[in-house]
Formats: structure tokens, sequence, C-alpha cells
């Protein structure tokens, strides 16, 4: 015989949601996967065009008392340089400045107008060189490939589902300085929508090796297929982790990725053979030396890494956001203790573009020998919370086994949200066997 207890009211916040019915678990759907991506054939990045960069940056050097590196004229010429060309191809710059050792430095952010700013695909190489030399590998090849890739979207008119955004760091021989100037400037909310970093420093290694960042599984499989159907074997990419201006992307948890092809490290013979070139000596006998001018680049690797950033932009840009209809589930099952603290399973969504819906569905399976003692709300990312179902002390059936609409449409789609049950009322007992939103 149960006591019963002081019954909370038992009326639901109507206003919010509609018990759609008491209809049994739907047989569940696997999670429906994102539509296949409707991709865009990316284009061939000319490489003659990505050396006609490099030589501008080699004639910045020259004239600039033979260097690109921070705090010196040449540096500010080779900003100058990349946002004309950017600038002409329609994008949307900013020069953001900062001040290293008594020094201003520049970033170049450029913008490509369109995509969904939530979804941002970001490419970045550093455009200063050490004081030693010009820089032309380390990191010219990097800038001039992601130049010319941007470029590129210009005269394709490339118009992708997700944002494109471009930057070129100032002061990354001194330690990711620009680039971590950068991250710190993002509003956390802002950071979120960074959905990848592609790094690219140093891609034109005159004795090249093929190595690919291996931080974030899907970017380095992004690229691991790119060379594969080329037939280049790749390796990942070890010596660098926190070398450079990838380390600030991936500290603030953005996923990283990336290529390069080899500094000062010695070729083994093993990747002579797969690789040619001269095993016994660096990737770069240059590297961070007067002679990284124009002539310590090998074309080839150069021009078949710009091509994969060409990839990854066409790609990662055309991916859509995962169609109407996604089933976002928790099926582990959270024991609700008797007339006890409220208890929370989580659902994580991502990938979504902008709010959830006016009509989002929300199912939940809960199994309970007398569901009158539940209280059950769903909370958004953000902590707000929509009641489904108040207590009710004459509502002795078993289980709560419904779908719930709720109008969800002022909370961003993308975080985790939250079932949270408690039960109010002493004796029986259930727990969460399920629950899902469909949206
Ligand atoms: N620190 C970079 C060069 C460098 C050395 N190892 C890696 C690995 C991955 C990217 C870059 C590098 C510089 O001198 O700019
Ligand atoms: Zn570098
Ligand atoms: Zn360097
Ligand atoms: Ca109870």
């Amino acid at each position: 015989m149960r006591r019963s207890l002081p019954v909370a009211a038992a009326i639901a916040a109507a206003a919010l949601v509609l018990p759609a019915s008491t209809a049994t678990a739907s047989v569940h759907a696997a999670a429906v996967p994102a539509a296949a991506p409707g991709l865009v054939a990316a284009p061939d990045i000319p490489v003659a065009n990505v050396k006609a960069h490099l030589a501008q940056l080699q004639s910045i050097a020259t004239a600039n008392g033979g260097n690109r590196a921070h705090g010196k004229p040449g540096y500010k010429a080779s900003v100058d340089y990349v946002k004309a060309k950017l600038d002409a191809a329609g994008f949307t710059t900013v020069l953001q400045s900062y001040t290293y050792n008594g020094a201003t430095g520049w970033n170049v952010i450029a913008d490509w107008p369109g995509g969904d700013t939530a979804h941002t695909v970001m490419v970045g190489a550093h455009l200063d060189s050490v004081s030693a030399g010009p820089g032309i590998n380390d990191d010219g090849s990097g800038s001039s490939g992601i130049l010319e890739a941007a470029l590129a979207v210009s005269r394709a008119g490339f118009q992708p589902a997700k944002h494109l955004r471009f930057g070129w760091w100032g002061t990354e021989e001194a330690g990711m300085v620009g680039s971590s100037k950068y991250v710190n400037s993002l509003a956390a909310g802002d950071r979120s929508k960074i959905e990848a970093y592609l790094n690219f420093d140093m891609i034109g290694s005159p004795n090249p090796g093929y190595f690919v960042y291996d931080d974030d599984t899907k970017l380095d499989q992004l690229f691991k297929t790119y060379f594969s159907g080329l037939g280049v074997a790749t390796e990942p990419e070890t010596e660098g982790d926190g070398r450079s201006d990838h380390a600030p992307f991936k500290n603030a948890g953005i996923p990283v990725g990336g290529l390069f092809s080899g500094a000062d490290y010695i070729k083994t013979s093993a990747q002579a053979s797969k690789w040619g070139g001269t095993s016994g000596q660096a990737f770069d006998r240059c590297y961070h030396q007067s002679c990284d001018t124009s002539s310590n680049i090998n074309d080839t690797v150069l021009d078949r890494m710009s091509d994969a950033i060409g990839y990854a932009l066409w790609t990662l840009g055309s991916e859509s956001a995962p169609p109407p209809g996604t089933v976002y589930e928790n099926t582990t099952d959270v024991a609700v203790p008797d007339a006890g603290a409220a208890v929370e399973s989580p659902v994580t969504v991502s990938g979504r573009t902008g709010n959830a819906p006016s009509t989002l569905q929300v199912g939940v399976d809960i199994k309970h020998t007398w569901r009158g003692d539940l209280v059950i709300d769903l909370v958004a990312p953000d902590g707000s919370t929509y009641r489904l179902k108040g207590s009710s002390s004459n509502d002795s059936a078993d289980n709560v086994i419904a779908t719930y609409t709720v109008n969800a449409s002022s909370e961003v789609a993308n975080g985790t949200w939250k079932l949270r049950v408690q039960d109010v009322a002493a004796q029986d007992t259930g727990y969460i066997d399920s629950w899902k939103l469909t949206f």
C-alpha cells in the first residue's frame, strides 16, 4: 500500500510540450549518417602560380635585407603582397596587429564570403621567415600554397556549405606568436565554430617527405585518402607536435590537420626508396639558413601538397550538415533513485547548423513501476530546461514510453543535451532505458 505524499501539481507546461502520444518506442533506426557529401571536385592548384608567389616573396626578401622576419621590412612587404592578392580576389581581409619584442607583427586573416560561419574550415601558414634568410620553403611554400588555393576558390566562384577562412601568421619562428594571438582573440563561441584548422608549414622541401599530421583521425584520413589516390605513401608527422601554428588551435580544442615535407631531420634509406631523393641527407638542408631561396624547392611535392590543400578545402567545405531526421540517442541505462536526486543522461549533437527546431522530437523510454512518481525534463546545452512530464500521484501505470514535441527553436542545436529524471515519491523505482532526439 503506498503512502501518499504531497503530490506536485501534475500539470504539464502544456505551452511548451505536447505529449505526442504514449506510442511505444519505435524500433530505433541507426543514427542517420550525414548525407553523402555533395562533393564538388576540387580544381588543380597550378604549381606555376604557387611558384610565382614564391618568386615575389624572394624578390621581397632580396629587396629588404635578405629576409622576411618579424620586425623587419620584408615581413610587412610580404603581408601587403598577400593582402593585395586576396582583396583583388574578393576576400574579406583583416590585418590583425600585435607587438612582440618591441616590434609590430601582423596576421592576415581572409574570409571567403558565404557559407555557414557556424561551420568554418580554416587553413593557415606562417608568413614570417627567420632573420638568416628569405624563408622560401619555410614557410613561403605553405603561404603560397594556401594563397593560390584561396585564389582558386575565387576563380571557381566556389560556394561551399561551410565557411572558408585563411590565415597567414606572423612571428611563428619565435614560437607561434601570431597564431597564438589569433586563437586567444577568439570568443569561446567562435572557437567552436572552427570545425577544422589545417596547417601547412614547409610543403616544398628539396629532398621531400610526405608527412601527414595525425592529430585528428578524420583530417589525417582526408590527406591519406588524397595521397593514396596519387599512389604516394605517407607517414605520420611526429616531430612537429607543438612546433608550428596548429599547436594553439589544438590547445584550444580545435581539430587540426596538415601536411609537412620535412626540415632538418635526415631521410632514411627506407624513405628514399618510397619517396625518391637522397637518403642520409636532410629533407631540407637549407632549413633556417640563407640558402632557403627560390632554388630550395622541389616542384613535385609543392604541386602535390598545394593540390591537397585544394582537395581539403573542397571536400570539407562541401560536406553537408546532417539531414533532418537524424537521430541522436543514448541507450545507457541510468538508475533513478527512489524519491531521490534527479539523474541525467546526455546526448551530444554536432555538425548541425543554427538552432534546434520548434518541433524537436524527444523520445523517452523509462522503465518504472509507478510512473506518476516521475518528473521528466529536457535540458538544452545552455542549461535551459523544458518540462516533458510532471508527477502525478494517481498515475500508477508502469513505464514512460513516449515522444514529446518541444519548441527548442531558441536553442543552439550543437552541444550536449540531457534528459533529467527525478523520482519524487517513495516506493517504486526505475531507470532510464534509453532516450533520443530526432531532428
Ligand atoms: N618549426 C617549424 C618547422 C618544423 C619543424 N618540424 C615541424 C613539423 C611540422 C611542422 C613544422 C615543423 C618552423 O621552423 O617553422
Ligand atoms: Zn615554418
Ligand atoms: Zn622555421
Ligand atoms: Ca518511487
